[in-house]
């Protein structure tokens, strides 16, 4: 396969409703598309950096600079490029995962179809249906809360994620549970929202049997994590802190998580996050697929992801409708509170030239 450019596209898809974490408020994603042209076949990528650094350091304007100025250029000097080529010849540039792996993504998926592979058989798939969950946001009260939450349970998702801060925590996941009942699949994110001296407050939703708290502490607080992990008995779940196969097999060893969510923008990858995913299986620690509120582009390819055999808890793998009125790409609609696994090649779904038309802000063209 010979690549002869990419197309990089920014976007802007209005969210349904407002979506409140720790670290903002987002009613619109803007979003990076890249496509990749080669003799053979075309590729889609999708970036998750947000149009803030506010989630990680990344963000939009900045993947649209390291892929023109950096990224791009270095892959061109590779002889016989192939996506399995991509992270070690971008290794050099620091940092970058959610850059590097959009446009990864862009040329494994050109590959996959060249090929006629789907992208779920190329990762090591084992179900073709995948148990969706649902992130809440932040609201403004409780009654507010449990009316969105009562509306996801009746579409079916099969385990809910509360976005907690200092100020809403206890007393939200109090009412879910009074409300919904014991049975519910029940789990929290904070986004580094609390400190090390907060583990006497968060030991709290102790009696909540929550199946997990989410990245409770700084990304870099690895230490703070593992002291918490024995000071509270909900287990720990790592997301901001794993940024790749050595992170996640560090974090294992020290104690600092005992679960991972694995985004595949977050770790540079589909395939640096397939590794993840085997350093977790190695050390039984359970893992599930994050979510960036992710087009239908990216979501085909997470839910391939979450297929393999390791995921075994609900990812944040919603259907379209939860983040968009109207997707990219044929819409993503939970059944039985799952999504089924696209089985075409490559990431099995290609973006709607209209819809795509609809939401672009610019494309730039970059000749390979
Ligand atoms: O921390 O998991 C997170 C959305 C944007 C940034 C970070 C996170 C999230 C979510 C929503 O929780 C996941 C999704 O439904 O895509
Ligand atoms: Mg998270």
């Amino acid at each position: 396969m010979k690549l002869t450019g990419f197309e990089l596209r920014v976007i802007e898809m209005p969210l349904v409703s407002p979506f409140r974490t720790s670290f903002g408020v987002q009613t619109v994603r803007e979003a990076l598309l890249v496509r990749a042209v080669s003799d053979e076949a075309e590729g889609w990528g999708e970036g998750v950096a947000m149009n803030d650094p506010l989630y990680s350091s990344e963000y939009v304007e900045a993947s649209v600079d390291v892929i023109t100025r950096f990224l791009l250029p270095a892959l061109a000097q590779v002889k016989d490029l192939n996506a399995s080529g991509v992270a070690p010849a971008l290794a050099k540039f620091k940092g970058h995962r959610m850059s590097k792996a959009a446009v990864e993504l862009a040329i494994l998926d050109a590959e996959l179809r060249a090929a006629g592979v789907p992208l779920s058989r190329e990762l090591g798939a084992v179900r073709d249906r995948v148990d969706c969950g649902v992130s809440v946001g932040i609201m403004d009260s409780i009654p507010e809360l449990l009316d969105a939450v009562g509306g996801y349970l009746d579409e079916g998702y099969v385990r809910i994620k509360l976005k907690i801060e200092p100020g809403w925590d206890i007393d939200p996941v109090r009412a879910v549970r009074e409300r919904f009942g014991d049975d519910v699949l029940l789990q929290v994110d904070a986004n580094t929202a609390y400190h090390r001296g907060d583990a006497r407050h968060l030991a709290k939703l102790d009696p909540f049997d929550l199946l997990l708290i989410e990245q409770p502490l700084d990304e870099e607080d690895l230490l703070g994590h593992a002291q918490l992990a024995k000071a509270i008995t909900t287990p720990v779940c790592l997301d901001e802190s794993i940024v790749s196969a050595r992170a996640a097999a560090d974090a294992i060893a020290l104690g600092a998580c005992s679960i991972v969510n694995i985004k595949p923008g977050r770790v540079g990858g589909y395939l640096e996050a397939r590794r993840i995913h085997d350093v977790c299986v190695a050390n039984d620690i359970p893992v599930w697929c994050g979510g960036m509120l992710e087009t239908g582009i990216g979501r085909a390819a997470n839910v391939a992801l979450a297929a393999l055999p390791g995921f075994t808890l609900p990812g944040d793998t919603s259907g379209s409708g939860r983040y968009y009125s109207r997707d990219i790409t044929d819409p993503f609609v939970v059944e039985n509170g799952t999504l089924r696994v696209p089985t075409g090649p490559g990431i099995g779904v290609t973006p709607d030239p209209d819809a795509l038309e609809a939401v672009t802000v610019r494309t730039e063209w970059i000749t390979f």
